[in-house]
């Protein structure tokens, strides 16, 4: 039988443990919540293979991550593992495809190499989180060339690049207008069929030296001397030479 005095103390037992439940679990206003903060040193991170070896490059902590654990009993391994995986994001929205490349070219001057991993690392004594790098490049094979990242020349990108002479991007480059840089990323040059500076005239593949009036082949109009018997600009015989007395003189016949 259970009398009126057990079934109080079974009661005050009962709400002393759910007091002590609500306390421990730090639900606010009932129990006693505390905050615990930690930080990590975040870094952006690139991982590659060369022949088939695998490398991984740091760059240098930059990024602080922190985090938190709230409760009675806060966790600290949870706050870490909350900042170092901010940490690893914060490095990872950061990192920079080409300039992780370049860095890496700085060590491998002559290779050929593949991307495995680039993003950001955050990382304690305890705790090491990864996060990838959102804009990934579409091609994973790279190559360093004197220490540097190789591009593949790309006439229109508005960068000079490899052999190219000039490019001032697509909607600069033109194969029409005087003095731009062409559309095939040469500088302007006579016989491209556009007159620009210092010459006199540019007729492209019409340019030639022996048919009277064309524009000559060094970019100059017809002139009296070239040996050429320009009639439509006035001469009336073109000896190639300008002496007097042999029957041809400032392209005028002598008599
Ligand atoms: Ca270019
Ligand atoms: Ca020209
Ligand atoms: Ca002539």
């Amino acid at each position: 039988m259970i009398n009126s005095n057990d079934s109080n103390r079974i009661w005050q037992k009962f709400l002393l443990v759910t007091l002590l439940i609500l306390f421990l679990a730090g639900i606010p206003g009932i129990g006693i919540s505390k905050t615990l903060t930690r930080g990590c040193k975040g870094a952006e991170m690139i991982q590659y293979e060369i022949n088939s070896k695998k490398y991984t490059h740091i760059e240098p902590f930059r990024y602080n991550g922190t985090g938190t654990s709230k409760g009675a009993v806060p966790s600290p391994n949870k706050a870490r593992e909350r900042a170092c995986k901010a940490a690893a994001q914060q490095a990872a929205r950061a990192a920079n495809v080409d300039r992780l490349l370049n860095k890496v070219c700085a060590k491998h001057p002559n290779s050929r190499a593949r991307v495995l991993f680039v993003g950001g690392i955050g990382s304690s004594k305890e705790v090491k989180k990864t996060h990838s790098a959102p804009n990934l490049p579409l091609t994973r094979e790279f190559r360093c060339q004197n220490g540097r990242l190789y591009h593949k020349p790309i006439c229109g990108n508005g960068k000079k690049e490899g052999l190219e002479e000039c490019d001032n991007g697509h909607n600069k480059n033109s194969d029409t207008i005087s003095d731009a840089c062409r559309s095939n990323c040469k500088r302007p040059y006579c016989g491209d069929g556009v007159t620009d500076s210092g010459e006199e005239c540019d007729d492209g593949r019409k340019n030639h030296d022996e048919i009277p009036g064309a524009c000559r082949t060094n970019c100059k109009r017809p002139y009296c001397g070239d040996g050429v018997l320009d009639y439509h600009e006035g001469e009336r015989c073109d000896d190639g030479n300008d002496n007097p007395k042999d029957g041809c003189y400032q392209c005028q016949e002598e008599l």
